[in-house]
């Protein structure tokens, strides 16, 4: 194997990893980003790839001319969640470049044009919406909603687009881009134990559950910490203890999973008595009518409390192409398995746009994601990218 994988994964470990805790902090529109991209960029122009940008500024990478012909494209993300794994998103981008490699490297002539694509603002960890990258490309989130959305410090993701030398304007749906792409296959690191059970390195995508993200808004009264009785107390640090509460058992009511991972209070002060709390929560499911009366459920507990529940994105069950699938499952061998995921993916939007798109999974030793704990054996990264070359000459041969 021309191993072009292992240089390009060190080039990378270092970029917006966090001293202390190993985990990665790589942001939209932040300069740990525009680092992330101006990497990819040199990899592609050391390999002559035609690149270009989309309207939202998603990099694609292109070894043959797409508008002779749509191609095939694979890749992912570079962005992470706060305090995220080194393999969630990069693992995919690093693969689809060294598959690249191996097929030059065997003389490989594709048939039709092969795309790399480094998606933006995968994990929404910044403005708060996931994929907002592809959602904005393929219509599925207005221009106007994402340059509108806010980060912690209130940026908006327009000055954030100006702050990196963007024009805000350009951004919106991008048919021209589209109309490009053939079919979309995402290598991704498995974020589950299902291939370790399973005793394989590779396992080829079914399905991804249905999710969503919403707000709540717990109202308190400012008071102080220290003189206020127990009885007088209007407390919105207890309203959220409670809606998380709720959360878990509607969660296990409706067999979905909900979890509350960000939380904003204010006044935040020791000694001040919270006045309001903001929640996110994220809540998925197999089926979608169950993640749905877990939120009924949920939002009568929250308003109860004198709160409100606002839903942020929602993203149906997306179930990958079939026949694509079957096709990667026969071209890698029966004994591959087939696998659902509970994680979100570009993949799962752009299918959603009518795009044929399918993912490879790779294993993941912990199971763990969203975690610097995140892992992939080197053995099974090269297998993965083994495996994308093999279906990549398959689709394009
Ligand atoms: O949230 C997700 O499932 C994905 O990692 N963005
Ligand atoms: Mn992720
Ligand atoms: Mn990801
Ligand atoms: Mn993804």
């Amino acid at each position: 194997m021309n191993n072009t994988f292992d240089p390009m994964w060190a080039a990378l470990q270092p970029i917006g990893r966090d001293r202390h805790s190993g985990g990665y902090r790589r942001y939209a529109w932040t300069g740990e980003d525009a680092t992330l991209r101006e990497w990819f960029a040199g990899e592609c122009r050391l390999r002559g790839l035609e690149l270009v940008e989309d309207r939202i500024g998603n990099q694609w990478a292109w070894w043959g001319d797409p508008d002779t012909q749509p191609g095939i494209v694979t890749g992912s993300h570079l962005d992470s969640v706060p305090d995220g794994g080194a393999y969630d998103g990069p693992l995919g981008v690093i693969s689809a470049l060294a598959a690249i490699d191996q097929l030059r490297t065997a003389g490989f002539e594709p048939a039709r044009p092969i795309g790399v694509v480094n998606l933006v603002d995968e994990e929404g960890a910044r403005f708060g919406v996931a994929c907002a990258g592809s959602r904005v490309i393929t219509g599925a989130m207005t221009a106007d909603r994402a340059l509108a959305l806010t980060d912690n410090d209130g940026i908006s993701m327009a000055e954030a687009l100006r702050s990196a030398g963007r024009t805000p304007g350009d951004v919106g749906r991008d048919d021209e881009t589209l109309r490009r792409v053939a079919g979309f296959v995402e290598l991704h690191v498995e974020q589950g134990r299902g291939l370790i059970d399973l005793d394989s390195s590779v396992a080829v995508g079914t399905d991804i559950w249905p999710h969503g993200r919403w707000r709540l808004d717990l109202p308190g009264e400012a008071n102080h910490a220290g003189t206020t009785r127990l009885d007088d107390r209007h407390d919105a640090m207890l309203a959220l203890a409670t809606a998380v509460q709720s959360a878990r058992q509607v969660a296990e009511r409706h067999g979905c999973v909900s979890t509350v991972g960000k939380v904003d209070v204010e006044p935040n002060g020791v000694n001040a008595i919270p006045s309001r709390v903001t929640a996110w929560l994220d809540a998925r499911g197999p089926v979608e009518a169950d993640v749905r009366a877990a939120i009924a459920d949920l939002t009568g507990t929250v308003e109860d409390l004198g709160g409100t529940v606002g839903e942020e994105s929602w993203t149906a069950t997306t179930v990958f192409d079939e026949p694509l699938a079957q096709r990667l499952r026969t071209t890698l061998g029966e004994q591959t398995p087939m696998l659902g995921t509970g994680a979100g993916h570009d993949a799962g939007i752009l299918s959603t746009a009518g795009i044929p798109a399918a993912m490879l999974f790779v294993r993941n030793p912990t199971g763990i994601s969203h975690s610097p704990a995140e892992f992939a054996e080197l053995d099974d990264c090269h297998a993965g990218v083994a495996a994308l070359t093999t279906v990549l000459r398959e689709l394009v041969g």
